[in-house]
């Protein structure tokens, strides 16, 4: 950088680009300065202007400006750009995008831009099994099958078998979901290809039936929002189970934290999950007559959005279900319940005209309220009881029957629906667990695939935001944490030298969400339990009180709402603090219990039957377990999980935000690349030695590089607790051995690198770039091959 900025003092402000055509001069005018891009001799008319100081963002630009855009899209790795700066990063994603070409790698993570459109030629069988068979396919285009083999073939492990995961990320809308569904069918297609025909059956059956988890977890956990048509509600960590020949075998899926209150409500151009509209479009007149929905039926949960929605896909989902072993009795139960949802969602009260007396249903909620009782097999007086009238104990055994508050019933009415929706959900978890799960015995490792919800900013953000956007903070800590501070920290124990790259830490969000001692979730925690009434205004007190000493936490002192905005490291979120303590109690009336596990629904009951349980045992009662308590306990064991396994990152973005086809806006991205430190990511990876071997995991893997004699002795040394002394000489043959061979190549002369750009020997370990591994791996297997060769040869002469 300083030189640029010196030779632009040295030349009265004009500077040549690389190639020499390009010219870049300053004007220094009404104490402006205007920077030109001359082409040849011609001046190309693009003019910039900056403010008066040559500061380091100015000459990051002037290097931007500098570089041959012509050649931007060919960049695959964006560690190779010069300068690394937002500015470049930026041009060079956008010249790729232009081209069509959505992925690009940097450096340990993969950049995967959402074309909005399908581009079915990238996906199909022949360009996975492409990737599957490349010996290097590291040397491809960059795709996500390169992160998805290398992940498989990690899992065998060059030095010890590990679990690996593939963590996706990015804003809502960026193609998480679209990229985990892109990866599992990946491995339904090669970890079944190399089945052997008597197996291939039920390994077939296998993957299919892992895949059409997608369609219905999609269809119940899925809705349009204001961001994404198909915006996933709910968080999904699926791991795919492999055995010792790594076929797939079976898998398993965690969820996280469904958002249950959008069943009864959907936020202004939003709508319901996208199973309602799937049966109201798909069901057949017959079931459309047992759900009490005829065509023109309205209903007040199922509004209907602005945009056009994919179309809605019903029979997809109930052929997955099928699929699954959900019996088509089982299905009519649950549609039936689904259907009873939405006719209660029709029911309201109005004041009653005796104020000792409970609400009045309104006339036209009559046929709704009959609707819904018989779907839900629930006798009629019951069901109106339970969203009126609240039980109180009176002494040890009889209960009170106290009349609820206009404003109570709708609660009441809205919490009935969440917390049926929500076990329904559960429910086919579990049924999807039960039918793709192998037996502990028969599989022995596992690639997780990670698709949470995005990051999200909409103009009225609650509790179900705070907690979405703390689980993405999770994953940039565990990101941070992997790649950036523990390439650094270990750098430093081994002793090697590091220019320490300036990376954003997300610790003091963190801390201010999830900390101790005191903390948002502390606060509202604490707020909860008093079980007084829940005050806004007192809440936004004590937060401010106790926690505006965290940078991360602010306050628009003009804001009449009661709200907390927190400087998340993808931006900043306004919260509102109103309904907050409410939605973090998710209080459920035992009352409303107990009749649902009087329905005449089999399934109905069995969903509630559990209840029981935890009530007799006393759990339940007392202690309030709270929504975040639940929701941060559920991350903390998915950290535990990912922390145990190989990462490997996708960062999706979303070009711009509207969902429109092919169309880049710059400010769109820029903001998402700073937000996820894709500059200082890249300039690790491209300064860092990404991969590291302990000696003698090297030297049992690369030994045989050495000649006879040497692999012998470096055999017979190998175990962790072989000397350094003896180990580092061998280990430095085998380097040298690598290196030579590669700058005697002459079609390498040009790329030969410095041996100390390559490789760096530590205390304990070798620490490589990706290019060194690659040059390792092919002498690996041009010596083994010759071996091979020899020994046929020595057979031959021998027989
Ligand atoms: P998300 O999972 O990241 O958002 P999705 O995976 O649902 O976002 O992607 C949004 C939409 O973008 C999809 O419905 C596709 O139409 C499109 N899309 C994404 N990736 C691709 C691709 N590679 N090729 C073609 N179209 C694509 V959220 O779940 O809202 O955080 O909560
Ligand atoms: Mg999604």
């Amino acid at each position: 950088m300083a030189s640029v900025k010196k030779k632009l003092w040295e030349n009265n402000g004009t500077f040549k680009s690389n190639d020499g055509i390009r010219t870049a001069s300053l004007n220094f005018e009404k104490g402006q300065r205007t920077i030109r891009q001359h082409k040849g001799n011609g001046f190309k008319g693009k003019t910039k202007t900056h403010h008066q100081s040559l500061d380091d963002s100015l000459e990051g630009e002037l290097r931007a400006f500098l570089i041959d855009e012509g050649a931007l899209h060919t960049y695959d790795d964006l560690t190779k750009v010069n300068p690394v700066t937002p500015t470049t990063v930026l041009k060079c994603l956008q010249a790729r995008y232009k081209e069509k070409v959505f992925y690009t790698q940097a450096g340990c993570t993969l950049v995967a831009l959402n074309p909005f459109q399908p581009i079915p030629h990238l996906y199909t069988l022949d360009v996975m099994r492409e990737y599957h068979c490349a010996s290097h396919p590291q040397e491809f285009k960059p795709h996500i099958f390169i992160a998805a083999e290398e992940a498989y073939r990690n899992v065998q492990g060059q030095v010890e078998p590990t679990n690996q995961s593939l963590v996706v990320s990015g804003e809502s809308g960026a193609g998480k979901t679209w990229t985990s569904r892109c990866l599992m069918k990946y491995y339904a297609i090669v970890a079944a290809s190399s089945s052997s025909p008597k197996c291939q059956d039920t390994v077939e059956r296998i993957e299919k039936r892992v895949l059409d988890s997608n369609p219905i977890m999609e269809a119940f956990g899925n809705a349009c929002t204001l961001r994404n048509n198909n915006s996933s509600r709910f968080g999904k960590y699926i791991q795919l189970q492999l055995n010792r020949s790594q076929l797939l075998v079976g898998a398993s899926v965690q969820t996280y934290l469904l958002e249950k209150t959008r069943v009864a409500f959907q936020a202004a151009n939003e709508r319901n999950f996208h199973i309602f509209y799937q049966m109201m479009k798909g069901g057949t007149l017959e079931q459309r007559r047992d759900w009490r929905m005829p065509c023109d039926q309205w209903f007040t949960w199922l509004p209907i959005a602005d945009k056009t929605v994919e179309e809605d896909c019903f029979e997809e989902t109930t052929d997955a279900m099928t699929h699954l072993g959900i019996s088509k009795g089982k299905q009519g139960h649950i549609f039936q319940i689904l259907a009873g949802l939405l006719h209660l969602g029709n029911v309201s009260f109005c004041p009653p005209t005796n104020e000792s007396q409970p609400c009045d249903l309104q006339e036209k909620s009559k046929e709704s309220l009959q609707n819904t009782a018989d779907l839900l097999q629930i006798p009629e007086e019951l069901l109106l009881s339970g969203l009126r009238l609240r039980a109180l104990k009176a002494g040890k055994q009889s209960v009170l029957l106290k009349p609820c508050s206009l404003a109570e019933c709708s609660v009441r009415r809205d919490c009935l629906a969440k917390v049926i929706y929500a076990h329904v959900f559960d429910w086919l978890v579990a049924f999807i667990n039960n039918s793709i799960c192998a037996d502990t015995s028969s599989w022995c490792n596992f690639i997780g695939i990670l698709d949470v919800y995005g990051f999200e900013c909409f103009a009225l953000n609650n509790l179900e935001q705070l907690c979405i956007n703390y689980a993405n903070e999770k994953l940039q800590q565990h990101f941070v944490a992997h790649y950036m501070k523990a390439q650094q920290e270990e750098y430093v124990s081994e002793g090697l030298e590091w220019s320490f790259v300036r990376y954003q830490d997300n610790q003091c969000c963190l801390d201010l969400i999830e900390g101790s001692p005191t903390c948002v979730f502390s606060l509202l925690n604490e707020e909860c339990r008093l079980n007084r009434a829940s005050d806004a205004k007192q809440f936004k007190a004590r937060l401010e009180k106790e926690l505006s000493d965290n940078a991360c936490m602010s306050w628009d002192k003009f804001s009449m709402q009661p709200h907390f905005t927190v400087s998340h490291y993808a931006g900043k979120v306004c919260y509102q603090i109103e309904g907050m303590m409410e939605k973090n109690k998710d209080p459920v009336p035992l009352e409303l219990i107990h009749m649902l596990q009087k329905s005449q629904d089999s399934l109905l009951q069995g969903l509630f039957a559990q209840h029981n349980i935890e009530m007799n045992s006393g759990r339940g009662h007392g202690k309030v377990v709270t929504v975040v308590s639940k929701f941060k306990n559920s991350l903390e064991s998915l950290m535990k999980i990912l922390h145990s396994t190989t990462p490997h990152y996708t960062r999706c973005i979303k070009p711009n935000p509207d969902c429109r086809p092919l169309t880049f806006q710059k400010e769109e991205v820029i903001v998402q690349l700073e937000a996820c430190g894709i500059v200082e990511t890249i300039n690790i990876s491209a300064a860092g030695f990404p991969i590291r071997i302990p000696y003698p995991s090297f030297l049992q893997r690369y030994g045989l590089i050495l000649n006879s004699r040497m692999w012998i002795q470096s055999i017979n040394v190998n175990g962790p607790e072989a000397d350094k002394d003896v180990l580092s000489p061998m280990v430095a043959d085998v380097l040298n051995l690598v290196l030579q061979s590669q700058s005697l190549d002459p079609s390498n002369a040009s790329e030969t690198e410095p041996c100390s750009s390559l490789v760096h020997c530590g205390k304990t370990k070798v620490f490589l770039t990706h290019h060194m591994l690659e040059l390792l791996e092919k002498r690996r297997d041009r010596v083994r091959s010759q071996r091979a060769l020899c020994i046929q040869c020595c057979w031959r002469r021998y027989w």
